[in-house]
């Protein structure tokens, strides 16, 4: 430690002198700090609130529990944690198959619409009731539920974000067993009593989510996931139970909750001695649950930073309160601490932290350890034209003082039971995000704030969360009790989440300004009444919660929004989807989705997305075959989306053949909605990533994030997923791979032009950038021209390198010619662009026209040999007989192919295939693969059919 430091560090860890202000968490960060003399004195009055006392907890008995319904028809045993339904299912009293089997949502809806009681026996020691302070604490209770020990009632719970603590001291008995019931109301009735209420008053829509959900009313009525009762991509399954740990704790002097960690570069403060830097200013602050507010607590509290600081502070004071907060402040050298990057810019160094506490006077300790990092994080609002404010506002976020690209995309909750959602899960999905170069990954409001696993994950992964709250697509209620639980839920949450490096920023909602804005829920009648509850909630409740525990970090009021021109404008702007100001989501189903002309040209696209349908190897897992048809019910039952089947069907046949409605058919069908989306989200993707340097004369432009919709699925069912329920990669999934990658080649098409945008998300230049750039046709292996030129890429910017006019430069009339005039020049060529710079390469394409008008030959692909190398990786080598667009390879083993969905343009290729888990027998791995090609899913028919309809019609550019 350097002198310098240890003198403050000293000054620091003096005891409490006096009983000055409290200080606010992050003080120094938010104020200039004067002078060194003004720091020290600081440093000493934190230490001055220094309290507090220590613990001990006896584990949640979490076995022995007996859940029954309302009625008593139902009693079985229920896992804690856990909820109602998969306990019904442990125990075979639902016994339809898998829990999402064909119409299980319907089926067991009556769970939701029951009331449920868990009780068990509690036995305590006369030691253990002789502790100053006896509670139960529940991490979290689904959702209302009111908690009795030996009949009498000690807490109520209205909240499944919130953690509470009851205190059960004076209801326990040491003698023979204490019953322990929790009771849980039935979620769907409760929401529709809270509505019902509330309408008394005025309505608080929507009324209901429209029938294609087949889900429940009012979620907006319940602090729950929002999710649970249905939504566009998944099921109602309204669940109960006690879905987080719980324990009864006894305690003398005080219990560690919460520790809170933020590291500022002193450097940002001005008035620093110079000696001092560079240096970060770390605050650490910790929560404590009080025993008993009129006792003293005299002890020590300690905070120990792996290897970069350890302090003990002596305490000797009176709490008052029931939490007590202490926080301490010191400066770091910066030479001591390795940064934490996020995904793709550097490594994601983590340090444990750990905050104890020992009790002087009895022998009682704790300590809470949680591991950090070192980083900064800002959104950047500033005009984008100094000189010209018209022209709009940035929207970038800057990571330690990096401008970066946000490359990412949507979480939805991984299952409609989120005690379902194991870690290993939880990993395999950020994993896959990691590995297709995402750094951001926005946990979307409807949802759940998620488990401590998932934002471990992300940390060590280095993917930023952008974190809403849990208020999505409705108007909410404004009465007090409501804005309480609120309140505590933003404490309960924030508090537990704050130490995370990898949390970006915190968000108030999903969507609700622009559907205040929109009229969505039909509240323009009283405008003026849900603005100020919009204001009410997201503004005086939940920014001021959030910004009073931490303010290290951006919080926006809503997404999309506008940002600081939405505040401007009273937090409910005119065009909450303005491209020159915040975030946009983006969605548009009847354009031409496979034409960038389509897109917005955005700051931020937070969500865009289109639909496809899971494989057949995840659809079958839950139907039978009587639903394998595009038009049966379950097609329609699993699309949840109001004109989904419609949209899907419009968007496939825009640039592709239907296939017949066969079996065979139906599997090329949803293989058909997956290159649709993939190419659709490939297409919008690299527009938003090619606009990153540039401005148009409306001031759009700069785009700085790209955040599809959405990673993940909660069941198998239509949706805008790049990885199917389970795991399995979809083609987008595949795709992003490519599209994320650091340093890409994007070739696009303007008028009778191609245009090839080389773009750059690193720190440096790249020199020596070869870009290939070919004109294939589809009958020929061979290139029919091919252009080379070398460039430098200057670091983090997006550039149009090459330009080629299709008529004289590539010559496309002359060497994609058809002889049976059957065919357009470009349909019968494409472009392939091949970028290298030292070990860097990226492949991509440009269809020049639509495949279902190209002279596509009809491929025969055939898999020649499986083998495995020393790693485990296993190879396959594929052949065809010609090119062949979109080569879907698919399997039952679990695993990821190094690429997937591409053309194959050489007679043969190797593709890498990664098995998840354990080794894998080539030949067994050979015997369950499937190869195919678009090609294979037109019959012959079709294609006679095509071309006797084909004409040479005129020239589209
Ligand atoms: C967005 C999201 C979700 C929804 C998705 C697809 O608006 O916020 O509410 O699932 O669109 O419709």
């Amino acid at each position: 430690m350097a002198l310098d430091q240890q003198l403050l560090h000293q000054h620091l860890m003096k005891p409490a002198v006096g009983q000055g202000t409290r200080i606010p968490f992050l003080l120094v960060r938010e104020r200039d700090v004067m002078a060194s003399i003004f720091f020290v004195v600081l440093m000493i009055l934190a230490g001055s609130h220094l309290l507090v006392g220590p613990f001990s907890a006896k584990p949640g008995f979490n076995s022995g529990w007996t859940l029954r319904n309302s009625n008593g028809s139902i009693s079985i045993s229920g896992e804690v944690p856990g909820g109602v339904y998969s306990s019904l299912l442990r125990a075979n009293v639902l016994q339809d198959g898998d829990f999402y089997y064909r119409y299980n949502d319907l089926g067991y809806r009556w769970v939701s619409k029951d009331n449920w009681t868990y009780s068990t026996k509690l036995q305590v020691t006369s030691k253990e009731l002789a502790s100053e302070r006896v509670a139960l604490v529940f991490e979290g209770l689904d959702t209302v539920a009111q908690v009795k020990v030996n009949d009498v009632l000690v807490g109520r719970s209205d909240n499944m974000f919130v953690r509470y603590i009851f205190d059960v001291k004076d209801y326990l008995k040491v003698e023979g067993d204490n019953d322990l019931s929790i009771s849980f109301e039935s979620p769907v009735g409760y929401a529709k009593d809270e509505y019902e209420q509330q309408k008394a008053d005025y309505v608080v829509p929507p009324k209901c989510v429209v029938p294609e959900f087949r889900g429940e009313c009012h979620a907006n009525h319940i602090r729950k996931m929002q999710a649970s009762f249905s939504w566009d991509w998944g099921p109602a399954f309204p669940n109960l139970g006690i879905w987080k740990p719980w324990t009864l704790a006894s305690w003398n002097s005080l219990r560690i909750a919460d520790v809170l960690f933020a590291a500022v570069p002193a450097s940002s403060l001005p008035n620093v001695p110079t000696a001092l830097r560079p240096a970060w200013n770390v605050t650490v602050k910790a929560f404590f649950d009080i025993a008993n507010s009129s006792i003293p607590l005299v002890g020590s509290i300690s905070v120990e930073l792996e290897g970069i600081f350890n302090s003990t502070t002596e305490v000797d004071t009176m709490p008052k309160e029931d939490v007590y907060t202490f926080t301490t402040s010191v400066f770091v050298d910066e030479d001591k601490v390795d940064m934490w990057w996020p995904n793709g810019y550097g490594t994601q160094r983590l340090y444990d932290l750990t905050v104890g506490w020992k009790n002087k006077h009895r022998p009682e300790e704790s300590s809470k350890s949680v591991r950090v990092g070192f980083r900064t994080v800002e959104l950047n609002q500033d005009f984008v034209v100094s000189e010209d404010e018209s022209k709009g506002r940035h929207y970038r976020v800057v990571v330690n003082n990096v401008t970066m690209f946000m490359k990412g995309s949507n979480w939805i909750p991984a299952h409609v039971l989120p005690e379902q959602v194991t870690s290993k899960y939880t990993k395999e999905l950020l994993e896959a995000a990691a590995n297709t170069h995402q750094n951001c990954i926005r946990v979307w409001g409807g949802g759940i704030y998620e488990s401590d696993e998932f934002y471990k994950i992300a940390d060590q992964l280095g993917i930023l969360i952008w974190q809403d709250m849990m208020f999505a697509c409705s108007m909410y209620p404004v009465n007090q009790s409501f804005l309480d639980s609120v309140t505590q839920e933003v404490e309960t949450q924030v508090r537990r989440l704050q130490h995370h490096p990898s949390i970006l920023l915190w968000a108030g909602n999903n969507e609700n300004e622009a559907a205040l804005r929109g009229n969505w829920y039909g509240t323009w009648m009283n405008f003026t009444r849900y603005k100020k509850d919009y204001i009410k909630l997201y503004v005086d409740t939940i920014r001021v919660t959030v910004q009073k525990e931490d303010l290290s970090r951006p919080f926006v009021v809503s997404s999309p929004n506008n940002g600081i021109e939405s505040e401007e404008e009273g937090f409910i702007a005119k065009h909450p989807y303005d491209n020159k100001y915040g975030d946009v989501h983006y969605y548009n189903y009847y354009g031409d989705a496979w034409n960038w002309r389509t897109y917005p040209r955005t700051r931020f696209g937070s969500e865009y997305g289109f639909q496809s349908w899971p494989s057949f190897l995840t659809m079958k897992q839950v139907t039978v075959e009587e639903d394998w048809s595009r038009s049966s019910h379950m097609m329609s039952h699993r699309q949840h989306h109001p004109l989904g089947n419609t949209e899907l069907n419009l968007q496939i046949g825009v640039h592709m053949h239907m296939p017949p409605n066969s079996l065979v058919g139906y599997q090329y069908f949803l293989y058909l909605s997956q290159v649709h989306q993939a190419v659709a989200i490939k297409t919008e993707t690299e527009f938003y990533r090619r606009g990153m340097s540039s401005l148009n004369e409306n001031g759009e432009g700069f785009t700085m994030g790209a955040l599809y919709w959405q990673l993940n699925d909660i069941w198998q069912g239509a949706s805008w997923s790049s990885i199917e329920f389970g795991g399995r990669w979809k083609m987008l999934h595949y795709y992003a791979k490519n599209f994320f990658a650091p340093v890409i080649a994007s070739p696009w098409q303007d008028h009778d032009q191609v245009k090839v945008t080389v773009i750059n998300d690193l720190f440096e230049e790249v020199n020596n950038v070869q870009l290939k750039v070919q004109l294939r046709r589809w009958d020929s292996f061979d290139p029919v021209l091919e252009l080379e030129t070398l460039h430098i890429v200057p670091a983090n910017t997006a550039h149009e390198v090459v330009q080629y006019s299709l008529l004289d430069d590539l010559k496309l009339d002359v060497l994609c010619s058809d002889n049976s005039l059957y065919f357009k020049p470009e349909d019968k060529c494409f472009i392939w662009t091949t970028l290298t710079a030292g070990k860097r390469e990226h492949n991509n394409f440009l269809l020049l026209g639509s495949p279902k008008d190209a002279d596509i030959k009809k491929a025969t692909l055939k898999i020649k040999d499986v083998s495995a190398d020393t790693s485990g990786t296993l190879d396959v080598t594929l052949s065809s007989d010609e090119v062949a667009l979109f080569v879907w390879l698919e399997t039952p083993e679990e695993g990821v192919f190094e690429d997937n969905g591409f053309i194959m343009h050489s007679q043969e290729v190797m593709v890498k295939f990664y098995p998840k888990d354990n080794l894998l027998d080539p030949s067994q791995l050979k015997q369950n693969l499937r190869v195919w090609s678009l090609s294979d899913t037109y019959n012959e028919e079709d294609h006679q059919r095509f071309k006797k309809n084909s004409t040479m019609k005129n020239r589209t550019f």
